[in-house]
């Protein structure tokens, strides 16, 4: 591959070693010795440990060691926690339940981890999980969020009366409530957000080694953020200190979010490691990641738009039960509040908005950040009401959305964001062309002689990329700052390094980042390699989620990019007698502006390290590093049009199209951008047409716990995406980026379901809009 800059559509680099079946994943990984680890776990939502009997299992052929919740606190291994600390409205801190890596009395979801055992196989490690006796006195359970929250509901955690974990409020409450009072029209909804979980292509997995000899820990894990995996491993948990702590993060398939947090399996096996004097290593099999995944979504919203005669919205007011589970994961608590309700306001001018959030401790899976993390549960309400209410008030979708759009910026949201840039003109404009809007009416009077039913439906998304800047949201509660580092290391022939604190595990960053790298310096993209994922090899880094690395993590290696070229221009303007302000790096060359003279990329880089011919009380090499911590977030929006076409006999949906119109901001790869967002779009119509996490609601099972049960989408439910972009560089960051990674899942759900209740005539109708219920509201009856 040759120099390519931002903006060309190069092949992803990566893909040659994933398709040859050559990556290296966790599992691939065997060091000397190593053994195998499988937990025993839960089979009750909610139970108090009497006794864990392993006489049967310690005798088994195999089994090395059998490790319980006592031992891990002997060894004083600290509480799983979240680490964004949000206050309630009275002032008063999150009340936050212990979680133990191994539950010592209790347990409180189906999947809790109780013991581990450490076998010669895996299979042995496994049998002998199930002969572990655990003398369990089963408790009352609750799973749903809101029954979680009414009185005499089971107590959860002492920590935590009622199961409330804060209480909660943004915006303007006294002005949201005068403009419901001084309303036109008011459009009321209860909208209900389905718990989704992640399913990454390759389950969790650990592999934890202890050499004695060194005292050092290793630990191979599939995370999306090593290093700080290994930050809070070390400050928090007393794993290991972080000097003595090496992660490694190497290929990962997939994470969705559901990589970000620190699990009990990484911390036990690591433990597990110097209990037992072996490497242990778990992968989870499809199960486990279906029961102890941190899950995605769940909120029960009420919410009241307020319109004025002229159709402008005066206020929005939204009233939110989110469910978080058993306990509380690294992030749980930011993803209903800062993520979501600072979102509220959308594309538009509201002029007030309201949100009260209310979290609950349930006996289910811990409930996390998942592809979007509150930005598409905000966008869903906010686009599924602004459908419903242009509906109710006889108005054209677009026409009542224009009505109402930001045009002035940067604008200030009632709900903390501060919008830089952005022109939803221009998105909803070039959706609207795209899906032949106007042509619509002719096309469902056509599909109703054939006796279907047809229906369109959008949505104006907007999110919010790149949490920042660091110091605002540490006072927002948030325990890290949200910057990332870069290291670029020129080597004497010319060729680079690039190490980032940034993890790819599906996004591609082998090759947009070197694009960046290619295109400033002119050196082929071949030869520049970019290191990630391995704290031994790249110092520290905050790693990848909310859509953050290309704005955040390529703006980190800009900056470090900035400081090698103005070394290597002093070295070029050294030897060619010329002022380092006249230098200019192009193609691969340094020249004299305006003039033939020039060396050769490689020439200065050889000179740098041969060290002969530098600027006097120059240091030999050419090596910098930066640490980039954004003053603001990206904003990326777009416009998502939806036609469907519904056989009332079956209740069967078709998306008949699917169009996509996104900005987001300089684009370095539009191959990579397109296919981030057909993902993510493909992930948004699995939520809202096939996807829904289910417990019992007395028993607590997890009624969905395989595929059997749990419906991914699959190519056939999808038609070819449509996709286009507009381009409004971002304004906080060097290379204009906006975030593309989640926009997809973001915007697709309530497009898609304002396109399903027009075609089937009402609103009652919530995700996953299965056949079934969807039969069901066709034909007037409540689907069991
Ligand atoms: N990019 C670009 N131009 C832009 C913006 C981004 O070319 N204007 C490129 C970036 O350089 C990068 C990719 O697009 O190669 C995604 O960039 P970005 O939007 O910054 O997102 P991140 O790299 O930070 O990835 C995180 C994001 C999130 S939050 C989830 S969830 C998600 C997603 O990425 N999980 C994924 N996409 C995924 N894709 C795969 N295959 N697997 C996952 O687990």
């Amino acid at each position: 591959m040759g120099i390519e800059g931002i903006g060309a559509r190069v092949a992803r680099k990566e893909d040659k070693r994933f398709i040859t079946g050559k990556g290296r994943y966790v599992d691939d990984m065997v060091v000397p010795g190593m053994k195998f680890a499988a937990f025993v776990r839960s089979p009750h939502a909610h139970a108090k440990i009497n006794g864990i009997d392993t006489s049967a299992a310690e005798g088994m052929p195999g089994v090395i060691g059998i490790l319980n919740g006592k031992q891990i606190s002997e060894d004083g291994i600290g509480d799983l926690i979240c680490g964004w600390m949000i206050h309630s409205k009275d002032g008063s801190p999150m009340n936050m339940g212990r979680w133990r890596p191994l539950a010592e009395d209790r347990v409180r979801y189906v999947g809790d981890a109780v013991a581990v055992v450490v076998a010669d196989s895996k299979a042995r490690a496994r049998d002998a999980a199930d002969a572990v006796v655990v003398d369990y006195e089963e408790l009352p359970a609750v799973t749903g969020a809101v029954d979680a929250l009414k009185d005499g509901a089971p107590q959860i955690h002492p920590e935590a009366e009622n199961n409330l974990i804060f209480d909660w409020e943004l915006g303007n409450g006294e002005e949201t409530d005068e403009a419901l009072k001084n309303a036109a029209h008011i459009t009321e909804m209860k909208i209900v957000n389905n718990r989704l979980i992640p399913n990454a292509m390759e389950t969790r997995a650990a592999l934890g080694v202890y050499n004695a000899a060194e005292d050092h820990y290793t630990c191979w894990t599939t995370s999306q953020n090593p290093h700080v995996a290994r930050l809070v491993m070390s400050a928090f948990y007393n794993v290991a200190p972080e000097n003595k702590l090496r992660i490694i993060a190497p290929d990962v398939g997939g994470g969705f979010g559901s990589k970000i947090y620190i699990y009990p399996e990484e911390i036990v096996c690591l433990w597990a490691s110097k209990r037992t004097g072996v490497p242990v290593k778990w992968v989870a099999d499809r199960t486990e990641a279906f029961l102890a995944d941190a899950h995605g979504r769940d909120h029960v919203t009420t919410v009241k738009l307020a319109t004025d005669a002229d159709h402008k919205v005066t206020g929005l007011k939204v009233d939110t039960v989110a469910n978080l589970g058993a306990y509380m994961s690294l992030f749980s608590s930011a993803t209903p509040t800062y993520l979501y309700a600072s979102l509220l306001s959308g594309q538009y001018a509201f002029p007030a908005v309201h949100a009260n959030v209310r979290t609950a401790y349930t006996n289910t899976a811990p409930v996390d950040a998942y592809r979007g993390a509150g930005r598409p549960e905000a966008t869903y309400v906010v686009e599924r009401i602004m459908e419903t209410a242009a509906r109710e008030l006889g108005l054209s979708p677009a026409e009542f959305r224009r009505k109402n759009f930001v045009r002035e910026f940067p604008h200030q949201t009632p709900v903390i964001m501060n919008y830089d840039t952005g022109d939803f003109d221009a998105s909803l404009d070039a959706a609207l062309k795209e899906a032949d809007y106007e042509g619509f009416p002719a096309r469902k009077a056509e599909a109703e002689k054939r006796g279907m039913k047809r229906g369109i439906g959008m949505s104006c998304y907007i999110e919010a990329c790149g949490i920042a800047p660091s110091k605002a949201v540490g006072s927002l509660g948030a325990g890290v700052g949200l910057w990332e580092s870069a290291e670029v290391r020129v080597n004497a022939v010319g060729t680079i390094e690039v190490l980032t604190g940034s993890h790819s595990h599906g996004q591609g960053h082998e090759t947009t980042f070197a694009q960046l790298v290619s295109g400033r310096i002119g050196v082929p993209i071949d030869s520049i390699s970019i290191v990630h994922g391995d704290t031994d090899k790249v110092q520290m880094g905050m790693g990848t989620y909310g859509s953050r690395s290309g704005a955040v993590g390529m703006s980190a290696i800009a900056k470090a990019l900035d400081k090698v070229e103005a070394k290597a221009k002093k070295i070029a303007a050294h030897q060619l007698e010329a002022d380092e302000n006249d230098i200019v790096i192009e193609d691969g060359t340094l020249k004299v502006a305006g003039t033939d003279r020039s060396l050769a990329w490689n020439e200065v880089t050889l000179a740098a390290y041969t060290g002969h011919n530098l600027p006097d009380g120059m240091e030999p090499g050419l090596k910098e590093g930066a640490f980039y911590d954004p003053q603001n977030f990206t904003f990326p929006a777009g416009c998502y049009i939806c036609e469907v076409e519904v056989d009332p006999e079956t209740g069967r949906t078709e998306i008949i199209q699917f169009v996509a119109a996104d900005d987001f901001g300089t684009i370095i790869n539009p191959t990579i951008v397109e296919g981030q967002v057909h993902g993510g779009i493909a992930q948004g119509i699995g939520q809202a047409m096939l996807e829904g996490c289910l417990y019992d609601a007395e028993s607590g099972q997890l009624v969905t716990a395989s595929y059997q049960d749990y419906c991914m989408p699959r190519a056939d439910d999808l038609p070819s995406f449509k996709v286009s972009t507009t381009e409004t560089p971002c304004t906080s960051n060097p290379l204009g980026i906006k975030g593309c990674g989640e926009a997809g899942a973001i915007g697709s759900p309530p497009a898609f379901m304002n396109a399903l209740t027009d075609a089937v005539g009402h609103n009652d109708l919530t995700m996953p809009a299965t056949p079934q219920s969807v039969w069901a509201a066709i034909n007037g009856t409540t689907p069991d």
